[in-house]
């Protein structure tokens, strides 16, 4: 580190830091006040834009490109864009994804001088959109000539260590003022632990994993975002403990590990993996963050000895350790810890893995013979999508190796996946993305379907169409035409959206329809829109929806009330359904 300083722009640095943090490109919408780091960008070609529909697009497709990425970026206008997008960008705080979300804002010539614009709210006050996004970022600044060269660097580092989103405000007239900023590098690194504090903290760690008996892991979201899913799987193969997930953690861990056993949901898990979590006598539970949608309903109870590790803390009975890094207690561990030989893995049998869709290729699609069709379509390295509905079934479904799982189980916003999907299609497009998506979820994000398409992306779309909000009817309104949405002619919006579309649709109405559709090459985007009744769902999806209704409205609420909320029907309860270990927030 020379520390050498030189002179550039403030727009061009701020994209140059984005770039050196590995962000290769820039999502978004443009506005007159962002429209000069737009030129700086065109003009450098420091990162490629990708121009979205909608500010909200803009901020879910970032979201998804963070995931795969380690960071992603989008850019809107003042007010208007800074708005669309914070539903997305409070889904990055709620699901722990870093993003930077740069507005640019009205100048500072505006606010010095007291100038009403547009695109704010005319009443003289100019904080509005940094306050609002207080509340869902780790970090906000609006950037001046003083302040840029330190506070850029803050911002992304602060999004990359903390997993969280920074929101900048870039004032219009100074993208173009010369700075002295920093000459090296930004380097993006963990901040080292405290010797003495990590020590201790592997040194308790390792003492109660040893003793245990029964040693088991409990994985949530954050195992992947500080990216130590490969430390704990090395970890329960040394110390040959089941390991756990909770559904945010879904594919997280190898589900084909031999130490995986499942998802852990509390009631709503499966009985072997409900033992191994709360029979255990340490659990190692990383980055546990329980909402009633992971616990089953808060049925959930972990050993009250259980480790406790976070990103940057760790909790160890009385003890609480600061300044250690997740990494670098597992790695210790991982050294620390005797290799054990004699404890038999505890693995769970995966889901009925069934490659075709069951029964007379005639009958009607049902969710049952679609999930176990979807089973045998999944493969090694898939990035599989859900959004909130009845493709909650796909928690369900046992993943190949190397899957990646992107969904929303905490903040739960419908459309984010279709948003996300475009993210993660850019950050990796040689992979196999696929969507599971509802008619309804679909509606609110459908457009950015075009932008997927205009960058010649090949995902597979799996859209149920069954008439509106089903999962809703499992909560309220079993059939209120509030539940109900306009049909779509959903199969055919590739050509809507792009004239020369290479892509196939599929409509599907039965078993051989379905099995069709899944033969079909990936060599382009693929559409599958399968019509379904209203009222199927399977029972661990309609269940969860039921009891979240006892918990939204309690005891006096009106889902109680003659036919007023879907419910399993006897056959459905009998029926052999794949493995859905829970979930339902709407
Ligand atoms: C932004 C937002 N608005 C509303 C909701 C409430 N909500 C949750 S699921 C759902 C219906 C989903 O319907 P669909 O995608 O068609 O799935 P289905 O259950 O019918 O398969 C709604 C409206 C939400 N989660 N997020
Ligand atoms: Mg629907």
């Amino acid at each position: 580190m020379g520390g050498e300083i030189e002179r550039m722009t403030i727009g061009d640095f701020l994209l140059r830091r984005l770039k050196e943090a590995g962000v290769r490109h820039l999502f978004g919408v443009p506005g007159d006040y962002n429209l000069e780091l737009l030129q700086q960008l065109q003009d450098t070609g420091a990162l490629k834009w990708i121009g979205t529909c909608s500010e909200l697009n803009a901020s879910y497709a970032a979201d998804g490109y963070a995931r795969l990425n380690g960071l992603g970026a989008l850019l809107v206008t003042n007010g208007v864009g800074a708005l669309g997008a914070i539903n997305g960008v409070g889904g990055s705080y709620s699901e722990h994804v870093p993003v930077i979300c740069i507005a640019g804002s009205i100048p500072l010539r505006s606010i010095d001088r007291g100038l009403g614009m547009h695109h704010t709210m005319a009443d003289g006050s100019w904080d509005h959109f940094l306050e609002a996004y207080a509340h869902v970022t780790a970090a906000h600044v609006r950037l001046t000539p003083r302040n840029a060269a330190t506070e850029i660097d803050r911002l992304i580092v602060t999004a990359w260590q903390e997993k969280l989103p920074v929101y900048m405000e870039l004032p219009s007239d100074i993208a173009y003022l010369d700075v002295e900023v920093p000459a090296d590098p930004l380097v993006l690194a963990e901040p080292p632990s405290d010797q003495e504090r990590l020590r201790s903290c592997v040194a308790a760690i390792t003492a109660r994993l040893t003793a245990a008996t029964s040693p088991a892991i409990l994985v949530d979201a954050d195992a992947d975002r500080f990216g130590v899913a490969p430390d704990l799987m090395v970890l329960a193969e040394k110390i040959q403990a089941p390991i756990a997930v909770i559904d945010a953690a879904k594919g997280v861990i190898d589900e084909t590990h031999v130490h995986h056993v499942g998802i852990y949901n509390g009631k709503a898990s499966e009985p072997q993996v409900r033992q191994a979590i709360e029979t255990s006598d340490c659990v190692l539970a990383i980055g546990h963050r329980p909402i009633e949608v992971t616990t089953g309903d808060f049925t959930a109870s972990l050993p009250v000895n259980t480790i406790h590790a976070r990103g940057y803390s760790v909790d160890v009975g009385e003890d609480n350790y600061q300044a250690v890094t997740l990494k670098a207690v597992l790695k210790s561990v991982i050294d620390a810890v005797p290799r054990v030989t004699n404890r038999a893995p505890r693995q769970v049998a995966g889901a009925a893995a069934s490659t075709h869709a069951h029964g007379d290729g005639s009958a009607k699609i049902t969710q049952l013979a679609y999930w176990q069709a979807v089973q045998g379509y999944l493969r090694e390295g898939d990035v599989l999508f859900v959004d909130n509905g009845t493709s909650y079934a796909l928690f369900g479904l046992k993943f190949p190796p190397k899957c990646t799982f992107i969904g929303s189980v905490n903040w739960g916003s419908i459309g984010y996946s279709v948003g996300a999907l475009l993210g993660t299609l850019t950050a990796a497009p040689e992979r196999r993305h696929l969507l599971f998506v509802g008619d309804g979820s679909f509606q609110v994000t459908a457009q950015e379907l075009s932008t997927i398409l205009r960058h010649d992306h090949k995902p597979v779309i799996f859209l149920i169409n069954n008439g509106g909000y089903t999962i809703e009817r499992g909560y309220l309104g079993k059939d209120e035409t509030y539940n109900d949405i306009a049909n779509w002619a959903y199969a055919d919006l590739p050509k809507v959206f792009r004239r020369d579309t290479s892509a196939r649709s599929f409509v599907i109405r039965t078993v051989r329809d379905l099995q069709n559709a899944l033969s079909a090459p990936n060599d382009t985007l693929i559409f599958v829109e399968s019509v379904m009744d209203p009222h199927d769902v399977l029972a661990p999806v309609i269940n969860s929806s039921n009891k979240g209704a006892e918990l939204d409205y309690g005891p006096r609420g009106p889902q109680h009330r003659e036919n007023l909320q879907l419910r399993p029907s006897r056959g459905d309860r009998d029926a052999e359904t794949p493995r859905a270990a829970k979930p339902a927030t709407v």
